[in-house]
């Protein structure tokens, strides 16, 4: 059996007795590489003065190697915090407006590539197989490619992929596809990111399908699907059953004095539409004043990120909603909105999104969100909460027992919570139980499992023209 490689940005690793941290990415990947032993390579987290940092640390436990790589600061500030988060994370979610597009950064994007193929191909044996993770490592398997590595390289994209006419603002929009072209397996989140980028190599004559499942792009034959991410489901479930004894969910619970719970949970990042979906809360309370005190909305979001300008930005703007809403609908006895930018443990998300009677996700763009699904996984199936969802999130795709909103709509969204408040038991269940059927049968070990079996099908690097 082939070992499996897998490079992506930041590593999970494990804690001292080698279990995987918590998260379902972190679990699932941890289970295939143990199948067979295998590399999880990515960047250290540490940055240095020196130009080209040498440090390459390599820890080993349960047939895994973790291999973990420093960076330069110029490094960090070029390809992590310039290109990869200020130009394409923008770009892939249709904010055109917040691209910072800068030659150097780019540069600084290519050249980290570079040196994660240069550190990875010693490594190599000839059977290995590699899965390369999200935007931060497009140009990876070109470069592999390059270096004489002919094993089969997959790719999986966990932000969405845009249309054609908002690719084509990005400069290097060719180079960029060009780079997943060289991949023999290309994984997106949904149907509609794999037909954007479809469309993306129809509209400038490089590619098509070829056969179901098979894309001739830049002249070459790509194997290409989507590949929803899942969650842990039966372990959310779990965690949320048993979280009575939780002191925080308790105080919680205490706390409401009988107001129903909303919840809100989100990396505190532009795309999860945070403060506008304040404002839609806001326009909720002004159309029903007769829920003063007894409704509370709470939004947890940890910042992320604040490196970059535009996520400052943002931050004190979703402050200062917050703050207004609080001022003009609050009272001594009442808080409308309890704002935290903590970071939560598993059991606590879970016991907080059971207590929740709607779970309010309303990204204006997101590849999946893995909220949705944590939150539908942890309800009580005898009195389950409402899923508020944006059709913007690629879990749209999948849950189809949420109420959908645009979250441009802020009266549509208001409009969707009180629906969601006053929703009857039997229809709660009804569209509860149709979307934890489907978490159950495509938990994120099926996700891996789907993915590396069609990596495994893929024909070994079938690219002649990748290696110019
Ligand atoms: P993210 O943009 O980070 O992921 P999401 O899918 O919602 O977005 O995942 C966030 C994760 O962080 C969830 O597991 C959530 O429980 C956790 N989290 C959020 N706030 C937390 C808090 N305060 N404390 C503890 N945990 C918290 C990217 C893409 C998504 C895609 C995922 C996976 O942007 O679209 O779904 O990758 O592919």
């Amino acid at each position: 059996m082939s070992r499996l490689v897998v490079v992506s940005n930041r590593v999970p690793l494990p804690d001292e007795n080698g279990n995987p941290p918590p998260g379902g990415l972190a679990v699932a990947v941890h289970a295939a590489l143990r199948k067979n032993g295998g590399i999880w390579m990515g960047w250290s987290g540490r940055s240095t003065g020196e130009e080209e940092p040498q440090g390459l640390t390599t820890l080993e436990q349960d047939k895994i190697s973790y291999v973990l790589t420093d960076l330069s600061q110029a490094d960090l500030d070029e390809y992590y915090n310039g290109f990869a988060n200020r130009v394409l994370w923008p770009i892939f979610h249709c904010r055109l407006d917040l691209a910072e597009y800068a030659r150097q950064e780019m540069a600084g994007y290519f050249r980290v590539n570079r040196l994660f193929a240069d550190r990875l191909v010693p490594m190599l044996e000839p059977d290995d197989v590699i899965w390369v993770h999200d935007y931060h490592l497009i140009p990876l398997a070109q470069e592999l490619r390059k270096r004489g590595v002919r094993n089969r390289i997959g790719f999986f994209l966990h932000i969405p992929w845009p249309p054609a006419d908002i690719l084509t603002a990005l400069p290097v929009y060719e180079i960029i596809m060009r780079g997943l072209a060289a991949y023999d397996l290309v994984g997106f989140q949904t149907d509609y990111d794999l037909d954007n980028f479809v469309g993306c190599l129809r509209r400038e004559g490089w590619g098509d399908w070829s056969t179901p499942g098979w894309l001739r792009a830049f002249d070459k034959e790509v194997a290409a699907a989507a590949f929803p991410i899942g969650i842990e489901t039966g372990d959310f479930a779990r965690l949320a059953a048993k979280t009575d004894g939780l002191d925080l969910v308790t105080d919680m619970q205490q706390s409401l004095h009988g107001s129903s719970l909303i919840i809100g949970v989100d990396r505190l990042d532009y795309s999860k539409g945070i403060a506008a979906r304040i404002d839609a809360f806001e326009r909720y309370l002004m159309r029903n004043p007769d829920q003063a005190g007894k409704v509370t909305l709470l939004q947890v979001a940890p910042h992320s990120r604040s490196d970059v300008p535009e996520y400052l930005e943002m931050q004190g703007q979703v402050e200062s909603h917050c703050g207004r809403v609080n001022g003009a609908h609050g009272t001594i006895e009442w808080v409308p909105i309890r704002y935290v930018n903590q970071s939560l443990t598993r059991p606590v998300l879970a016991g907080l999104y059971r207590l929740a009677k709607v779970g309010l996700v309303t990204p204006l763009r997101d590849g999946m969100n893995l909220v949705a699904k944590e939150y539908v996984a942890s309800q009580d199936p005898a009195d389950p909460g409402v899923l508020i969802l944006s059709r913007f999130a690629g879990a749209a795709r999948e849950l189809d027992g949420a109420i959908f909103i645009n979250p441009y709509d802020t009266e549509q969204t208001a409009g969707a919570i009180g629906r969601a408040l006053s929703m009857p038991l039997d229809e709660r269940i009804a569209r509860w139980r149709r979307m934890m059927d489907h978490l159950e049968s495509h938990d994120v070990l099926w996700w891996c499992r789907t993915f590396l079996a069609a990596l495994n099908e893929a024909p070994e690097d079938n690219g002649a023209l990748t290696r110019e």
